[in-house]
């Protein structure tokens, strides 16, 4: 069946480190399908041994969406060996062109299976905090359009997360820096992610719902890049400060 073909091209691209076409250029498949083949994708890291710990959101800001010329909200799956712990040291060679962003991260306290309304939302996290995600696009030249960016798990690659704060409501225009080397690289306001970056995590909680893909306690939520994303190089201190959330990091190597 295609859809298995193409989701095994994506598997390969991803543990191989090379680049393939874009799926778009062989192939045509609406968003529903787009979705099943990211869903079949990411069954062969669960099998492997790698549980899905969370969700991402993309596009949830104007930033994102001008860099990459994707005009739509899209939402991808988190697995275990994603997961960077603050302050390691990250080999580039596992990745094809890997770029970093400032997110916000949220974690999940109790299972949810259908849309919270956004008054609600505090009752199902137990904590924020600041973070980075690595973004890794499967495709040549880092270009796509929205169906094969679905596909390819929304380019996600890693993810690194500060501190747990307390959740609090407010979080509207929190300042936001990524640094490479202490140089700031790309500087924005959490305003950019859907005017509020809880209505990011509200779009989660009905996306996930509407694709049977459960959201559980314990996961991590990102919420989507305020800025655009920034070509790593070997060799530097990245960092990810948001206001009030403190900050988080790590380092590359070859
Ligand atoms: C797609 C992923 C978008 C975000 O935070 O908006 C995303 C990409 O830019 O390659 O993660
Ligand atoms: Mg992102």
């Amino acid at each position: 069946m295609e859809r298995t073909e193409l989701a095994e091209r994506l598997h390969r691209a991803a543990t191989q480190a090379q680049p393939i076409a874009q799926l778009s250029e062989s192939s045509s498949f609406d968003i529903d399908e787009a979705y099943a083949i990211q869903s079949e994708l990411v069954a062969h890291r669960v099998q492997e041994g790698n549980p899905i710990i969370g969700l991402k959101m993309g596009f949830t800001s104007e930033a994102k969406m001008k860099q990459m010329g994707v005009h739509d909200m899209i939402w991808g799956r988190l697995t275990q060996d994603m997961l960077i712990q603050a302050g390691d040291r990250v080999p580039l060679s596992k990745f094809i062109h890997p770029r970093a962003e400032p997110e916000i991260a949220f974690r999940i306290s109790k299972d949810i299976g259908y849309e919270i309304p956004l008054d609600e939302l505090e009752n199902y996290v137990d904590g924020m905090a600041a973070a980075i995600e690595v973004i890794d696009s499967r495709f040549q030249n880092f270009k796509f359009n929205l169906y094969d960016v679905v596909a390819d798990n929304c380019s996600s690659t890693g993810f690194v997360v500060g501190d747990w704060h307390a959740p609090h409501r407010e979080i509207r225009d929190l300042n936001m820096r990524l640094r490479f080397d202490g140089e700031v690289i790309e500087e924005g306001s959490s305003q950019a992610i859907l005017g509020d970056p809880w209505k990011a995590l509200q779009a989660a909680t009905r996306l996930a719902a509407q694709y049977g893909e459960p959201i559980k306690a314990g996961y991590v939520i990102l919420a989507g890049a305020a800025t655009p994303a920034a070509f790593l190089k070997p060799h530097q201190a990245v960092q990810v400060e948001v206001e009030d959330l403190g900050s988080v990091g790590f380092e590359t190597a070859d």
